[in-house]
């Protein structure tokens, strides 16, 4: 088995002592991803991997999913795309997603996750930045069609050689026609190692552009059986994923990943709403999800008045956000489940409350670390360990914490201590019992239910727009989503009036997710300022809060 660390000129890796330490403690098992599938599939082929509801309806057996990613592997390495290729993965929650990144696992090529809302602007520069090779979608989703998309960004993209599509291809090459029968099966040999980057995740982030994240095959697949352990998943679970199955929760917390490295099945849902949801759980009884807070909401309304028998589901994680208080309390009585809170990061780190954990800690805490081996640190502003209880800056190190983003020294020097910690932004208290209350939030990030907008990004866009001078995008509070965003614009000397629909146009325009556009813009002519001059966010933040409550 290869002990090299991870490529250095990529992505910090592990420092050897590190690596030694969590494969002597068993952390670290030396697996990969495309030797779990196969032997799930050899130990229990006929077991349903996944089911996918969509059309039809489809179940893939362990061994059906096997076979199917190994002849894509097969196919993809035809093509020319070979270990350590990136490549752009973009499907919604199908089958497919699996027998493409189980394909891609195998002959060590890298997905890089990107979500359905992306658009233009993201996908052209995960392309780019990441040189891929090619791009995987669907045909249309949800009424968008990603094979346009795929056309305009080919032909910005000059090592982007292929774009693979589930469905109808038009102009591109189906998915479909790789798999053909005849293809011999892929030789693990040739496959990753364990220390090996397993793919690159996407960073809410905090930065005019999204960082990635590179995980490897033996601390991701630590971060599932970790899981799987406190969340009490093993082969008789059923996990449905009604989240979009390329984010990190879903994915690994245990997610579908998990879930497969069970040997349990994967139910998919296309819509996370409960008219979808609801009867995928009576009629597959689905025993455990997960869920952003917002959407958790909607589940605990919708249950009592609904005709479908939920008595199978155990447990609903609920992270992504921070989930209030009363609202966890009622997810309990209306469900008839118990609620795991989950703190997590594509960065690593995640915290789930125990299963047997006294129901206060469930509701009032977003749980404790996976693994002894996590170190947690709370500081004040300048490093410094505050005492037990107290509340700072949360820094991280551990067997499945990135110790560095892709490609990226100069951000890397600042998001990490020189001893390895991950800077999470996040602001927490830790509990006598080690449980961790996240407080706030100390980086630049509106954290919209869930889904992450980086202030700075959407600020450049906006910057863009010949009559803004300047722009601060700050969060508001919002009852359905936790926080929504909020464009303060000073607007150029003499410019015309412009209208806030207007900005949201130009936001969209500019090819961006939907959920990027800011959902208010207010119009001043200048921001407050901090002690030493810069714009004073805390202050527009409590404005715009103090105007919602008046208005
Ligand atoms: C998950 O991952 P990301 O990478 O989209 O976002 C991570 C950030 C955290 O740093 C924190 O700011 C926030 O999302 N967050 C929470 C939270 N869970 C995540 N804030 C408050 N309470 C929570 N329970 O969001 C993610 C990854 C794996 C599992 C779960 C969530």
């Amino acid at each position: 088995m290869s002990t090299q660390p991870t490529d250095t000129t990529d992505a910090p890796g592990y420092p050897a002592e590190f690596a030694e330490r969590y494969r002597a403690a068993g952390w670290w098992r030396g697996e990969t991803f495309g030797q779990m599938l196969r032997e799930r599939a050899l130990n229990h082929p006929d077991r349903v991997a996944i089911v996918d509801p969509a059309g039809a309806g489809r179940r893939w057996t362990y061994g059906e999913l096997d076979d199917r990613a190994d002849r894509l592997a097969a196919g993809f390495l035809e093509r020319g795309i070979a270990k350590g290729d990136r490549v752009v993965v973009q499907l919604p929650n199908v089958a497919e997603f699996f027998e493409v990144i189980f394909g891609l696992f195998r002959i060590g090529a890298l997905p890089v996750f990107a979500l359905p809302a992306h658009r233009e602007t993201e996908i052209r520069y995960f392309c780019e930045f990441t040189e891929a090779a090619a791009y995987v979608i669907a045909d249309t989703s949800g009424g968008f069609d990603y094979r346009d998309l795929a056309t305009k960004v080919r032909a910005e993209v000059p090592t982007l050689r292929h774009v693979f599509v589930v469905g109808e291809p038009g102009e591109h090459t189906a998915l479909a026609d790789l798999e053909s029968e005849a293809r011999e099966p892929v030789a693990v040999a040739d496959g990753p190692a364990p220390g090996d980057l397993a793919f690159l995740q996407l960073s809410g982030g905090s930065t005019g552009v999204p960082k990635l994240i590179p995980r490897t095959h033996d601390d991701y697949i630590y971060s599932l059986w970790g899981s799987n352990e406190h969340c009490a998943v093993d082969e008789n679970s059923v996990y449905l994923c009604a989240l979009p199955a390329a984010h990190n929760f879903p994915l690994s917390s245990p997610g579908t990943l998990g879930a497969l490295y069970a040997g349990a099945r994967v139910v998919l849902a296309p819509q996370p709403s409960p008219d979808v949801a609801f009867p995928l759980i009576e009629r597959e009884g689905v025993t455990i999800t997960g869920l952003v807070p917002p959407l958790a909401l909607v589940w605990t309304e919708a249950a009592p008045n609904s005709p479908h028998d939920l008595g199978t589901l155990e447990v609903l994680l609920v992270g992504g956000a921070k989930f209030s208080e009363e609202a966890a309390r009622r997810v309990r009585p209306a469900l008839g489940c118990t609620l795991q809170q989950v703190f997590g990061m594509a960065e690593g780190l995640v915290n789930y409350t125990r299963l047997d954990d006294p129901e206060e800690t469930i509701v009032t805490t977003q749980g404790r670390p996976i693994s002894p081996d996590d170190e947690i640190r709370v500081v004040d502003d300048e490093d410094n360990d505050l005492p037990v209880g107290a509340t700072g800056h949360l820094l991280t190190r551990g067997p499945y914490t990135i110790r560095g983003y892709w490609r990226a020294p100069e951000h890397n020097a600042k998001s990490f201590t020189a001893d390895g910690f991950y800077r999470t932004g996040d602001v927490v208290r830790v509990t006598g019992t080690g449980h961790l209350v996240v407080e706030g939030r100390a980086k630049d990030q509106i954290n919209r239910g869930g889904e992450k907008v980086a202030a700075e990004e959407i600020e450049n866009h906006i910057l863009a727009h010949p009559a803004v001078h300047d722009v601060a995008v700050v969060s508001m509070p919002d009852d359905y989503l936790g926080e929504r965003t909020c464009a303060y614009i000073v607007l150029r000397e003499g410019a015309e009036p412009v209208k806030s629909i207007a900005v949201k146009k130009f936001v969209r325009e500019r090819g961006l997710a939907a959920y990027k556009v800011p959902d208010r813009v207010e119009f001043v002519e200048e921001f407050p300022q901090t002690g030493i001059g810069k714009v004073s966010k805390k202050d527009l933040r409590a404005a715009i809060a103090a105007r919602l409550v008046t208005s």
